[in-house]
């Protein structure tokens, strides 16, 4: 078993892990990361495109951010369309001069990992068997083999950012986790595909026929989701059938300016809430997808990990510029508050947006719940007052601070 050391291990090189590791290793604090599959890989999952101003920031303060602002673009307000009526969700006008980037996970993964490569700091791909180790002592470690050697990775903190399927939320006891889930009854089928957006903002689409998202990866690039059941397969859908199917959802004038291609990439996502609490266990912290999931019909799912990342970079940067180690326990209580705030949007927004048909929801049959929706939908949208309620969540709360070191108990 060979032995290295770093003050903080990272599992996962997924965004979560390496801004992370970014913004510490700025910091002169060290890290590793370990990963279970190759950078290509990583590489190759389509996910999000909706930046916050507090993610862009973060990436900002990690050094990486030229490519995201020479390349991202700023939308400053989306659409709500209901049966093809368009209402415009002015986000800078109603969430005082905020704005959102759209920029893909691609790109800012790869701007990370090349950021990491090029400082030479250390990220270990193709990682099997993860195992954390003593993470309530004061030298927990974690196991590993790579390229068919064994190691073990001693270290003061492990930082769990390996995504929902990952192996460090198992590792606090079940006995002490409390998990909140709801699995929606229906999933997004995504296409991307090197044709011209229908808009230059983004258009959510409530419709009879199901949801659907007309979003964009640039001026040449569009990414579109539509709503679809449970039981179907990439394979049921032939992009011909995808393309039809959008444009019967879409608003008439966004149908007409559509432009159809080959899809360069396919794939059905299920829709999931998911909340662990705690989200720290003795030396371990859960980040990002690793303790709570959100369905991205609010684009939040990257936003909050990022708002872990934050969190955690703060506790970590007291811990060690300050020796203060009592402000671990703030960790999880900071960024569950924000988790919430995220999960409860995300549950309204696809909640008001998807066609439940007649599954109902909340012990309401389905026509009285879709009636509630529509209702619920529509009044918000009518006001100005409603419209900033969905601005201001969609542009991303405020980050919180931790408690001053003087008020400490
Ligand atoms: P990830 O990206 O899942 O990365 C976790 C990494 O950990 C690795 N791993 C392990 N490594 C070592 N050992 C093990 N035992 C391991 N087990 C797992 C995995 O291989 C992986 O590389 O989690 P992370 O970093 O927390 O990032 C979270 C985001 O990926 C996710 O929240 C977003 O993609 C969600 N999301 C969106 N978020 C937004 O903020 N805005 C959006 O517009 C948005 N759109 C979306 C989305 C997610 C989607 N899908 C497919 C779920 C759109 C979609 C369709
Ligand atoms: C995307 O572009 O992939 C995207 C945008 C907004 C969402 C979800 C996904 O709410």
């Amino acid at each position: 078993m060979k032995i290295i050391k770093a003050q903080v291990a990272v599992i996962g090189a997924g965004p979560s892990g390496l801004l992370l590791g970014q913004l510490l290793a700025k910091q002169g604090i060290s890290n590793i990361i370990l990963e279970k599959v190759t950078g290509e890989y990583v590489l190759g999952r389509i996910r999000a495109g909706i930046l916050e101003q507090g993610f862009v920031d973060l990436v900002r303060e990690a050094g990486v951010v030229d490519r995201m602002v020479a390349e991202g673009e700023v939308h400053e307000g989306f659409n709500i369309a209901i049966n093809g009526h368009c209402v415009r969700i002015d986000m800078k006008k109603l969430s005082d001069g905020d704005s959102v980037v759209c920029y893909g996970q691609v790109e800012i993964t790869r701007d990370l990992m090349e950021a990491r490569q090029a400082a030479g700091l250390s990220t270990y791909y193709e990682v099997e068997g993860v195992k954390l180790k003593n993470v309530t002592s004061d030298n927990p470690s974690v196991t590993y083999t790579h390229a068919g050697e064994k190691y073990e990775l001693q270290c003061d903190y492990i930082a769990g950012c390996d995504g929902f399927h990952g192996v460090s939320r198992p590792t606090i006891p079940a006995e002490l986790r409390i998990e909140h889930e709801r699995i929606y009854p229906f999933g997004w089928l995504g296409v991307l595909s090197d044709t011209p957006p229908v808009s230059d903002e983004l258009i959510y689409c409530k419709h009879q026929r199901g949801f659907a998202l007309a979003s964009m990866r640039s001026a040449t690039r569009s990414r579109y989701y539509i709503q679809v059941p449970l039981s179907d397969r990439v394979e049921d859908w032939p992009d011909d059938a995808f393309w039809d199917e959008l444009k019967k959802r879409l608003p008439p004038e966004a149908a007409a300016r559509l432009v159809t291609g080959p899809s360069i990439e396919k794939s059905i996502a299920p829709l999931r809430s998911f909340i662990c609490e705690p989200m720290q266990y003795g030396n371990l912290f859960l980040v990002g997808d690793a303790a709570h999931i959100v369905p991205p019909t609010g684009a939040k799912g990257l936003n909050l990990a990022a708002s872990d990342v934050a969190t955690l970079y703060k506790v970590l940067l007291r811990v060690y510029k300050e020796g203060d180690k009592e402000c671990i326990k703030q960790y999880s209580e900071i960024a569950l508050r924000r988790v919430w705030h995220g999960e409860r949007f995300s549950w309204w927004m696809t909640n008001m947006l998807h066609n439940f048909d007649d599954m109902g929801s909340h012990d309401l049959e389905g026509a009285t719940f879709a009636r509630f929706m529509e209702s619920e939908l529509s009044y918000y949208l009518a006001s100005q007052a409603g419209q900033k309620v969905i601005a201001e969540q969609y542009v991303g709360l405020p980050y919180e601070e931790l408690a001053p070191l003087d008020t400490r108990s």
